[in-house]
């Protein structure tokens, strides 16, 4: 065993996302930081394969783990990931008896699924992660007991035991930058549609703070982040994106945070140290209709933000309600005609299956999907995952059960059935996004001025090349094959 080695696994079912190990990444440049050995197995398949052997890929894992066998294990659990990550920990416990650590949205809400008599998992780590798995390590590299440790579940005479709860950083200046040569990046930076989404680019998702205070109840945010919102400074932000641009020639960033527009004056600060530092990338971020307005979204274009994805979920006002959305259909109409003004791609989320929605909210989101005509749309079926107040109205799941989940978006299971109409949503949504994917959205990126010009100075031209030849290749095998997502 390699007593002073701590590896941190990407679940198998990630072997094909292209977007970074966030999460690792944060832990792991924190325990290096602080002087513990670290490293993070991210067993990678080209992104474009949809389909891949979980097994193949846990295969690898078990072998790295077998060649340097280090004495702590760390993984990470959505959901969805419980079922795969508890045989991959069965594996490894068969192979040698590392300790196991998971933490995660998953550890944070049901960690009594995780810690039981006979698990293959020894420790839970309930919310923020650094902290508690730095003192955890360092205690563990000593033999010492972890008991006193805050916010982690564990098993004592067969039952399980919670330790205090652990108090959130107070300043995420603290973290270090992540390092993230601890990930193949030449992986990740490969251009890609998943960055500024859907426009083939070379860069990063970053995020410039943790947390969000609304309520949306389908969303187990709350629960994880406690609805305390936290940013980092801007300073810490620039300097980061400075580093990624020496470090590695990224063309653009995306920010991943829940809410990025929430302060007005922040944002501003922001999109000025950008200019000040004469930083010139194409950036995205994510966000919600109400907390944007003219000013900042002037100084977001004049930054060179390009593209701002907002949550619009419904077009009728009765199903935003149903779900606590807590905005308007004034409000998004008002954001997206801003963004239009400033020159930006806007991008649409939206979704089927709201509480209680009829025949007639669903035309009402179609009519505004129309109206909107944004750049992009993603259409989805809300689906109550646990930690999400709507989780609470459907029957109790079962461990067996979450695999449910798996297709729970292209076809409305009927555990998971909000809506009181029977259109086909599936049928519905094959049409939709088959039309999402038409040349027309394709090919839309190829108007956006700004992106132009980061192709033409960017150093990964051929690599664009490559990408645009193979994207034009799998839509077209998608026509062949009337493949309608
Ligand atoms: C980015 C993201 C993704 C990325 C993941 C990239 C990554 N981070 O590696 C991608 C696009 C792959 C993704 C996919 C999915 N996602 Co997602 N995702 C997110 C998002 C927006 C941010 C996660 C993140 O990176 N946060 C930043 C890091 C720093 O925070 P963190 O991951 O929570 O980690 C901290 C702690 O949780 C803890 N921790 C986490 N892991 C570990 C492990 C150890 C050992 C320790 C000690 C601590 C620890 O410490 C960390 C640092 O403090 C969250 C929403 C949110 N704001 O949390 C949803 C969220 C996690 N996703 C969610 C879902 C549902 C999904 C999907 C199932 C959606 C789908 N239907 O396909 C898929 C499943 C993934 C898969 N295996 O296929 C749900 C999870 C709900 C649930 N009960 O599981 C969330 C909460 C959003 C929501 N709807 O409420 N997602
Ligand atoms: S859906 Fe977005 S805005 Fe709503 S609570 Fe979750 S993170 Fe916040």
């Amino acid at each position: 065993m390699n007593n002073d080695l701590v590896s941190l696994i990407v679940p198998p079912s990630r072997a094909n996302a292209i977007g970074l190990p966030i999460t690792m990444l944060n832990l792991g440049s924190y325990l290096k930081s602080v002087g513990i050995n670290c490293e993070i197995i991210d067993v990678k398949i080209d992104y474009l394969q949809k389909h891949f052997s979980k097994e193949g890929v846990e295969n690898t894992i078990i072998e790295k783990l077998e060649k340097n066998k280090p004495k702590i294990i760390g993984m990470s659990c959505f959901t969805t990931e419980l079922d795969e990550i508890t045989k991959l920990a069965e594996r490894i416990k068969k192979t040698y008896n590392p300790t196991i650590i998971v933490g995660g949205i998953h550890a944070t809400l049901l960690p009594e699924e995780i810690i039981f008599k006979d698990s293959p998992f020894d420790i839970a780590v309930i919310g923020e992660g650094e902290i508690t798995i730095a003192e955890l390590s360092k205690l563990i590299l000593k033999n010492e007991s972890t008991k006193d440790v805050d916010g982690i579940a564990y098993l004592e005479n067969n039952t399980m035991k919670r330790t205090a709860e652990r108090a959130l950083i107070a300043n995420l200046d603290d973290l270090p930058l992540l390092d993230w040569s601890m990930v193949d990046m030449d992986y990740y930076l490969r251009p890609n549609l998943g960055i500024i989404r859907y426009m083939p680019l070379s860069g990063v998702g970053i995020f410039t703070g943790r947390g969000c205070p609304f309520s949306c109840s389908y969303c187990a945010n709350k629960n994880l982040w406690k609805r305390k919102v936290r940013f980092r400074s801007v300073e810490k932000v620039v300097d980061e994106i400075e580093s990624l641009i020496k470090n590695y020639k990224i063309d653009s960033f995306f920010i991943y945070d829940d809410t990025f527009t929430l302060q007005k004056e922040r944002v501003i600060d922001f999109c000025n140290e950008l200019n000040r530092r004469k930083i010139n990338l194409i950036w995205g971020c994510q966000t919600r209709v109400n907390t944007v307005d003219e000013e900042m979204i002037k100084a977001m274009s004049e930054a060179n933000c390009i593209q701002i994805e907002f949550g619009v979920e419904s077009g009728s006002q009765k199903t935003l309600d149903s779900v606590s959305k807590g905005i308007t259909i004034q409000q998004i109409k008002d954001a997206f005609k801003l963004s239009k003004k400033y020159n930006m791609r806007t991008f649409n989320n939206f979704m089927f299956n709201l509480v209680d929605e009829d025949e007639d909210d669903v035309k009402k989101t179609l009519n505004l999907v129309k109206e909107l005509n944004a750049d992009e749309n993603s259409v989805g079926i809300l689906t109550p995952y646990p930690g999400c107040d709507l989780y609470s109205k459907i029957k109790k799941l079962k461990k067996e059960e979450y695999i449910l989940y798996d297709n729970a978006v292209a076809e409305l299971k009927p555990e998971f059935k909000f809506a009181k109409h029977n259109i086909d949503l599936k049928k519905l949504l094959e049409e939709l996004r088959s039309e999402y994917i038409s040349a027309k959205y394709r090919t839309s990126f190829l108007k956006n001025k700004p992106y132009i010009k980061t192709i033409l100075r960017s150093k990964r031209k051929l690599q664009y090349l490559k990408e645009y030849i193979k994207i034009f290749n799998a839509w077209i095998l998608r026509k062949v094959l009337k493949i309608k997502s």
